[in-house]
């Protein structure tokens, strides 16, 4: 299985984490998905995560993706499902988080004058909420057991300080603290994100 990834994409750091998390074997691959032309004949939405597979099929989305390892792994409890439907809502409020910090991020890109002020406000305030409703979990998350929702939730973080997007410890004290060790986790550590390389390739040939 080849996971094509990118350098600092949170939904791929989040399918490229799970795997190590479970040991589930993949050949990642970061490319640069800005310039992959070639994606389009893979994954008719050109994202990154998307998982392919020998057989020339594909899987795209860090949930289906993650969710397919996880079949890979019963027993391992990485992402209940059956009576946890809190931890999957944890853990689409993470990928919210992580949304919104994408969007955040792209906009900066834009000329100055075109960006909207309007757009920041919003989405700040929409953080802000998330991160608010996440501390009030503190008590599920700031666990040392790797389970889909933690791991979302330290990536969202990880991603936000990474694009300096919002300054978020004062709103979440019990989840900053737990970051701290939860950074050391070998599967984040494993899937730093990095700047964009001018080697980070746009082509890949299908094996
Ligand atoms: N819902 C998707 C979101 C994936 C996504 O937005 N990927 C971004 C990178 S962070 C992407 O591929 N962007 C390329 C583009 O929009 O051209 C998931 O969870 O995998």
């Amino acid at each position: 299985m080849i996971l094509l990834n990118g350098p600092n994409t949170p939904f791929g750091r989040m399918a490229l984490a799970t795997a190590l998390e479970l040991d589930v074997s993949v050949d990642n691959r970061v490319i640069n998905v800005f310039e992959a032309e070639f994606l389009d004949d893979i994954n008719p939405l050109r994202q990154i995560p998307t998982l392919l597979f020998d057989d020339g099929t594909m899987m795209c989305d860090s949930r289906v993706i993650c969710g397919y390892f996880s079949s890979l792994r019963p027993g391992r409890g990485l992402n209940p499902v059956d009576d946890r439907w809190e931890v999957q809502t944890r853990w689409c409020l993470a990928l919210g988080l992580m949304e919104v910090a994408v969007s955040r991020t792209m906009e900066r890109l834009r000329p100055i004058e075109q960006q909207s002020e309007s757009f920041f406000a919003k989405s700040e305030r929409r953080m802000r909420n998330v991160i608010a409703k996440l501390e009030s979990n503190s008590s599920e998350i700031c666990v040392p057991t790797a389970r889909v929702d933690r791991l979302a939730v330290a990536i969202a973080f990880e991603y936000i300080d990474f694009r300096a997007s919002l300054e978020w410890r004062d709103d979440a004290p019990k989840l900053a603290k737990w970051l701290e060790q939860e950074t050391e986790r070998p599967s984040l550590r494993r899937s730093r994100p990095r700047e964009r390389l001018p080697s980070d390739p746009a082509t890949f040939n299908r094996p």
